[in-house]
């Protein structure tokens, strides 16, 4: 190793000082690059963050003893018995529920702070089926093949603050007790999009009876290297949110992302969550958790799910600017959704359908102002924006931050919502756009005007400026995005119009 250090420098020193004879300054080498592909703007994503970005709308489904019990967060100390589902908890109507809801996966707490854990670990006597009950509990098991059964994807929360662990607070805890709940998790199923370690720690519990307070400084203490170490070997694709440090929180549980919202980020972050930071080394993108219900994050008796209203305009002011949204739907004390959110989840589907499912980009001519100048095996022309490929991208040369994008209809269509994504492999670029549209085909309105500044994976922009009125739309000939500044040469890989 040593040997090959030493190897090495040598060869850079030769490379750099013959580079200075021969020149008289040195001359940076360019890599050969047959398909004039863009440089990254750094940082840039990772490849399970990129598919994790793709899942963009998921569900939460917060159950265990506090669903027994009415509380938020159970002390650890809650007795076996008041665990009562009257079957298996009822995971594939979850998913379905999820599904129905224009979801593309979702989250099951199995572990919350009271360490109740609903399958069959070996760490602790503190789960479902030390409970008496006459059917085994493993949701996990059950919530990744239901998953499967329906192509969602899935995940779980694992609380690592544990109020019921004697050993919370100590080294044992995480060796013993954390690390090896964790592994466990990771053996079911074998295509996890996110492990979701939640960050609070209140301090008191009940601690195997000792009671008192326990404070750990999450930064060191959960030994996230070798707990992600443990996890990728398994499942390569599962973001470890929160103390994992591949996502970051929104800041806010109500459902809500800043219009500018940078994926990239600081370590510690210097950003509110909401917005990001634009110039961050770390590719750090934001996820927001909110209660689709009007109680807390568990069932409660006499709850009800929000509005239709409210849920939708999380979508838009999440998922459409930038951020991921996770959804939380508690199931009730069978085990099941009840009904009333059943009902309001498919409702959300149908009009997420209705307003957002039809895309009328791809009958529109588009012309740009500049193309880049293609490569052996890659074009980089206006037709890749409404081709429904993701991997191919419309860019300008390099140099030129400023471009416009022009969308021509055959026949007046009626317009509520643009939106527009990034090529975000290569970095996220813009930092500011216009959008305008024309009734006549020559005199043009500019549209939602304060909310045009970053994209990032993606941003749907509602062209009268609001999340909460839909409005009538507006009719036009023509839509024209103008790209005013950009960190480099911009790079969209679709647009969408609806
Ligand atoms: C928080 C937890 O303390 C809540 O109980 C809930 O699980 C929420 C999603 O995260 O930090």
């Amino acid at each position: 190793m040593k040997k090959n250090y030493v190897f090495l420098f040598s060869m850079l020193l030769a490379g750099l000082s013959s580079t200075a004879y021969a020149q008289g300054e040195l001359i940076q080498q360019s890599l050969p690059n047959p398909d004039n592909e863009p440089a990254p703007v750094f940082p840039v994503p990772s490849e399970r963050q990129l598919l994790w970005q793709e899942t963009e709308f998921y569900a939460f489904f917060h159950y265990g003893m506090n669903t027994y019990t009415g509380k938020e967060w159970g002390y650890g100390d809650e007795a076996l018995t008041t665990f009562r589902p009257p079957k298996h908890p009822n995971c594939e109507q979850w998913v379905q529920a999820a599904k129905d809801a224009g979801m593309k996966g979702g989250i099951a707490v199995v572990k919350h702070h009271d360490g109740f854990c609903l399958w069959p670990t070996k760490t602790t006597d503190h789960n479902a089926n030390n409970c008496g009950l006459s059917f085994e509990v493993n949701v996990p098991k059950a919530y990744a093949e239901a998953s499967e059964k329906l192509g969602m994807k899935y995940g779980f929360y694992i609380s690592p603050w544990d109020r019921n662990s004697a050993h919370y607070g100590k080294d044992t805890y995480v060796k013993e007790v954390f690390l090896k709940q964790a592994t466990e998790l990771a053996q079911y199923g074998n295509n996890q999009f996110e492990m979701w370690f939640d960050g609070a720690n209140g301090g008191d519990g009940y601690y195997g009876g000792e009671g008192g307070t326990r404070s750990i400084d999450a930064s060191t203490y959960y030994d996230v290297p070798n707990l992600a170490d443990s996890i990728h070997k398994l499942q390569p694709n599962c973001v470890m949110w929160g103390v994992g440090d591949e996502a970051r929180w929104i800041g806010n549980e109500a459902g809500w992302a800043g219009t500018t919202n940078w994926s990239t980020e600081y370590k510690p972050s210097r950003g509110a969550g909401e917005y990001g930071s634009e110039d961050g080394w770390r590719w750090f993108p934001g996820e927001s958790d909110a209660k689709g219900t009007n109680m807390g994050w568990f069932w409660h008796a006499g709850e009800q799910p929000r509005s239709l209203n409210e849920l939708y305009k999380f979508y838009l002011e999440t998922v459409g600017r930038n951020a991921t949204l996770i959804l939380n739907f508690p199931p009730d004390q069978n085990g099941e959704l009840p009904d009333a959110t059943v009902k309001r989840m498919k409702e959300l589907g149908d009009l997420l359908k209705t307003r957002l499912g039809n895309d009328l980009a791809s009958k529109a001519k588009i012309t740009v102002s500049e193309t880049r100048a293609a490569g052996a095996n890659r074009s980089y022309i206006a037709d890749n924006l409404n081709d429904d490929n993701k991997d191919t991208y419309w860019a300008t040369n390099d140099g030129t931050i400023q471009a416009t994008i022009t969308l021509t209809w055959n026949e007046p269509v009626n317009v509520h919502y643009v939106a527009l994504m990034e090529y975000i492999k290569k970095g996220q670029r813009v930092k500011s756009f216009t959008i305008e549209t024309t009734e006549d085909g020559s005199n043009w309105t500019a549209r939602a005007t304060d909310q045009c500044t970053t994209i990032g994976y993606k941003r749907i922009i509602p062209l009268n400026g609001s999340t909460t009125d839909y409005g009538a739309g507006y009719t036009v000939k023509a839509i024209r995005i103008t790209i005013n500044d950009s960190k480099a040469c911009p790079l969209l890989h679709t647009i969408s119009v609806y």
